[in-house]
């Protein structure tokens, strides 16, 4: 009678597949909640993400990583609603919630995940979560929305369900990520200006050491860094620390009340400056002339932001020992992931001079790898 397909036929019909990566800092850290800039790379390691449809209504999450899966049902969709044993599918779950909050319609979905991004390393594998599922969920209930408000339903995923008081910086890497180039993203207009960063053709490599100390951005200290941050601006009298520039850090230096304002307040300045400079050098082909920036822009998270690790610090230290024309931490930091830019024959040493240096201290065995820029969010079937 009726020539409706039976529900299991249906869910049968269509499915698609997207991948999005995780990225690589190459400057500009914790910058971006400061209306600032940043220089991310997205990164070969991504994430896949395959959304079907279900004739119950409900949220299937399924990850090759986990155990699972976890189930939601779409009436109780919302912030809170996962039992602690399942709140990585948050960062699934949750772009479903910010795409029905956007008023978007939802129906039964499953929605499988399968990521090689090494978790809690400082290499976004949560951006690279959301930004796969919120393209393909895009695609598969034909929403029509564009790059930038696939950035803007992911971060809320990322703010607002999972509680991670994030920048927005990782989400606009592995959407708009482009082989061969680092972005320079201006953070308070979003705009994103692709940048020439061809490793190969300037025979470099850029190594990333992770050091396995684990980093986490729910855990407080990250958004104590941020508290810290709008405090100064305001008490500088600006929108965000990103309106002052080197010129007047010498006066803000003399009006903020205590040495822990101005460490914060002087790293964010200083950082925004050199992500520019960065910038500059990259877009006339100085790939080598950037280390340095690189190197100084460790030295204030570490001395002035304060939110690196003896790990880190060391293997920074032992990459800048072996040649390289620049090392520093990349991502939120308190532990995660070191990059060094240096040359090829000069990585494996490098990397080995790291676990020797690592193995010495009772720490735990980093992990070395070389990345180069790769594509953004992007159709897999
Ligand atoms: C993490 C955050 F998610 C970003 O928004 C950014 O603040 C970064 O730390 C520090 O630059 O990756």
């Amino acid at each position: 009678m009726s020539s409706l397909p039976e529900p299991a036929a249906a869910a049968e019909l269509v499915q698609c597949t997207w991948r999005a990566p995780g990225r690589v800092n190459l400057i500009g850290e914790h910058t971006d909640y400061n209306d600032g800039f940043c220089l991310p790379l997205a990164i070969p390691q991504g994430c896949t993400a395959t959304v079907s449809p279900l004739a119950e209504p409900v949220i299937e999450v399924i990850s090759a990583q986990r155990e699972g899966p976890v189930e939601i049902a779409l009436a109780e969709l919302a912030p809170g609603a996962l039992a602690d044993e399942d709140q990585w599918a948050g960062y699934i779950a949750g772009v479903a919630w910010a795409l029905a909050e956007r008023g978007h319609q939802l129906s039964g979905l499953s929605i499988t995940v399968d990521g090689d991004v090494p978790a809690g390393a400082g290499l976004s594998s949560s951006a690279a979560l959301e930004c796969s599922v919120a393209s393909a969920l895009n695609d598969q209930l034909g929403l029509g929305l564009d790059r930038s408000e696939l950035v803007a339903v992911a971060r809320q995923a990322e703010n607002d369900f999972v509680g991670a008081p994030t920048g927005g910086m990782d989400q606009l890497a592995s959407i708009f990520g482009e082989r061969g180039r680092v972005l320079l993203c201006d953070m308070r207009s979003l705009a994103v200006e692709p940048v020439p960063f061809d490793l190969e053709a300037a025979g470099l490599t850029l190594l990333v050491i992770d050091t396995k100390a684990p980093h986490q951005l729910t855990d407080g200290l990250y958004g104590e860094r941020r508290d810290a941050c709008e405090e100064a601006a305001r008490l500088l009298g600006v929108p965000a620390l990103r309106d002052l520039s080197l010129e007047e850090l010498s006066d803000a230096m003399n009006r903020l009340p205590n040495e822990t304002l101005r460490k914060r307040a002087r790293h964010v300045i200083t950082e925004n400056d050199r992500t520019l400079a960065c910038a500059d050098l990259l877009r006339t082909g100085q790939l080598r002339q950037v280390g340095p920036l690189l190197t100084a822009s460790h030295a204030s998270m570490r001395d002035d932001f304060e939110i690196t690790v003896p790990e880190v610090d060391l293997a920074v230290e032992v990459l800048l020992a072996f040649g390289a024309f620049g090392a520093r931490m990349t991502g939120g930091g308190f532990g995660g992931c070191v990059i060094g830019l240096m040359e090829p024959a000069q990585a494996r040493a490098a990397a080995l001079a790291v676990v020797a240096a690592f193995a010495g201290r009772d720490y735990l065995e980093p992990v070395s790898f070389p990345v180069t820029a790769a594509d953004g969010a992007h159709r897999l079937g």
